[in-house]
């Protein structure tokens, strides 16, 4: 074995690991990669030689001292291993092999706090800890993932190049990403979509919004579905149909991209189409939960991606609903005649309240980047989702464009775009949420999207009422509309006099 010959190494070579270090390969870079379970690395090895053109660019190394002496100098070790312990097992068997200046990257899906303690401890070592975001799964790790690393500045000047050359592109003048990558023929130009986030667990944070985004993303799409099915009486095919019209639009993107296709699948095996016959529990992995939950923790009202967890964990509540389906009575849907009408308002209703969601995203990031000291860039981050990922869209470009326009924008909402298409589809939108309550049919994604933009407009809320109710019971204090912010009152409420003090 030749030392120092591979310009990158890669642990774990499972379903991601294979791909990415492939892509790394067909980029002209030498990797070494290893794995845990040496057999895998042999047939992984073993079935590029039959099949791949760049395999003379792979290593295969079984032993972990002479897969990181394979590795040029400062060492770039992408890991993509389990999230959690193995990650940490794989950083604790490594480390007696490196020497300082080596960087770690962490390439999967790690809670962003893990990445912050990690980097806090290697860097104390003397070594480099990345940890990148990897959005677009199998595909994108083998011909352009979207990918979002954070660290030191110093490591990811040193992989920026590896980053930029295997990162999705998407086209400067349309913003469309660039497709037709082949084994050995990655794609050429293009804007990469990868830049450097910021420090420590930054990467992390964005990837994590950027799941929960892909949460409610996912959420209204179904829920747009199930309007068309239970207030127009439509096919899977029909409505199948009805994206593939959606997706020439504003509302172009992957997500609606696939469900045209998925809602117009026959049943391989027998009538009718193949959605109908799948079971309606969906599961989830957590990362949703970590944004809704970081989303409480930084008291930033992201309800909407809140209830897309909340719309999952429900519909997993399947032998429980089966039986208050026979005991909970609801009203009887009343189909809507006019079709064309009803399919335009469950549009905009979509539309609008993926402003929404997306405004809550941007929102919860403003407010971390304070919490935690980073200094993210809402344009860039916009950009880096436009190829790759899951959420691929169209309209990211729209939210680059409206914080180019202005860097400092308070809410995604305020940007004249997405505010006018607000006004301009409103009507619609409440519509198609109000048809479905007076129906009986849920649809928290829409519902809650509607009541945060009717909240965030609001100039009073009962909210006055509410803190009233805390200084009877808790001696909470209030405020008042006629006095200066930060004067503070308490009443004693259940007293005879009702004195009123400021405290
Ligand atoms: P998995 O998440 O299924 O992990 C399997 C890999 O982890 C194997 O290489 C396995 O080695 C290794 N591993 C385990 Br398990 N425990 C280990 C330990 N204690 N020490 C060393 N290695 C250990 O693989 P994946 O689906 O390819 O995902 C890899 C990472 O990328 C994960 O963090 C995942 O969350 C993230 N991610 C996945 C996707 C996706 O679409 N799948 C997308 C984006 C990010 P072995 O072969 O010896 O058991």
């Amino acid at each position: 074995m030749q030392t120092n010959r591979a310009d990158i190494g890669l642990v774990g070579l499972a379903v991601m690991g294979q791909n990415l270090a492939l892509n790394i390969a067909d980029h002209g870079y030498t990797i070494a990669v290893f794995n845990r379970n040496p057999d895998k690395t042999r047939e992984f090895i073993a079935c590029c030689e039959r099949q791949e053109p760049s395999s003379e660019r792979l290593i295969g190394c079984v032993d972990l001292a002479e897969f990181v002496r394979s590795i040029k100098r400062p060492r770039k070790i992408v890991l993509l291993v389990k999230a959690g312990e193995a990650t940490d097992a794989t950083i604790e068997h490594l480390l007696p092999h490196l020497e300082a200046g080596d960087i770690i990257i962490d390439g999967g899906n790690a809670h962003w706090q893990d990445t912050t303690r990690r980097e806090k401890r290697l860097s104390a070592l003397g070594f480099h800890f990345i940890g990148s975001g990897v959005s677009g799964g199998e595909t994108g790790a083998r011909f352009g993932p979207s990918l979002m690393p954070s660290g030191t500045f110093e490591a990811w000047q040193s992989l920026e190049p590896i980053w930029r050359d295997i990162a999705a592109k998407v086209d400067p003048d349309t913003g469309k990403p660039l497709e037709g990558a082949a084994p050995g023929k990655p794609i050429q130009g293009g804007i990469p979509c990868t830049a450097y986030i910021g420090p420590n667990g930054a990467g992390h944070y964005v990837k994590m919004v950027h799941n929960g985004i892909e949460y409610i993303d996912m959420q209204l799409i179904c829920e747009a579905y199930w309007l068309m099915k239970n207030l127009l009486g439509m096919n899977a095919g029909e409505i199948g149909k009805i994206f593939e019209e959606w997706n020439q639009g504003e509302l172009s993107s992957y997500l609606i991209e696939i469900t045209g296709d998925i809602l117009q699948q026959k049943d391989p095996e027998g009538d009718g189409y193949l959605v109908d016959k799948v079971l309606d529990t969906a599961g989830q992995k957590g990362t949703g939960l970590w944004t809704a939950a970081n989303a409480l923790t930084l008291a930033i009202p992201a309800n909407a991606i809140a209830e897309a967890v909340y719309a999952r964990a429900l519909s997993a509540l399947k032998d429980e609903r089966v039986s208050a389906s026979q005991m909970l009575d609801g009203p009887v849907v009343t189909q809507e005649s006019d079709r064309k009408a009803l399919i335009e308002a469950i549009r905009n209703a979509l539309f609008c309240s993926k402003i929404c969601a997306y405004a809550q995203g941007f929102q919860l990031m403003a407010e971390a980047q304070i919490e935690y000291d980073w200094q993210l860039d809402f344009g860039t981050i916009a950009q880096i989702w436009q190829g790759g990922c899951i959420i691929r869209a169209g309209f990211l470009r729209k939210i680059t464009e409206a914080y180019h326009r202005n860097p400092g924008l308070m809410n995604l909402m305020l940007d004249p775009y997405f505010k006018n298409a607000l006004h301009e589809g409103q009507s619609h939108w409440r519509k198609a949420v109000s048809l479905a309550v007076a129906n009986g049919i849920p649809v928290p994604a829409f519902g809650s999207a509607v009541a945060y933009y009717d909240g965030y407009r609001s100039a009073f809320l009962p909210a006055n009422l509410l803190q009233a109710q805390r200084d009877f019971f808790g001696s909470h204090t209030y405020e008042r509309t006629d006095q200066p912010r930060g004067k503070f009152f308490h009443l004693d409420w259940s007293s005879s006099d009702r004195q009123q003090n400021e405290v």
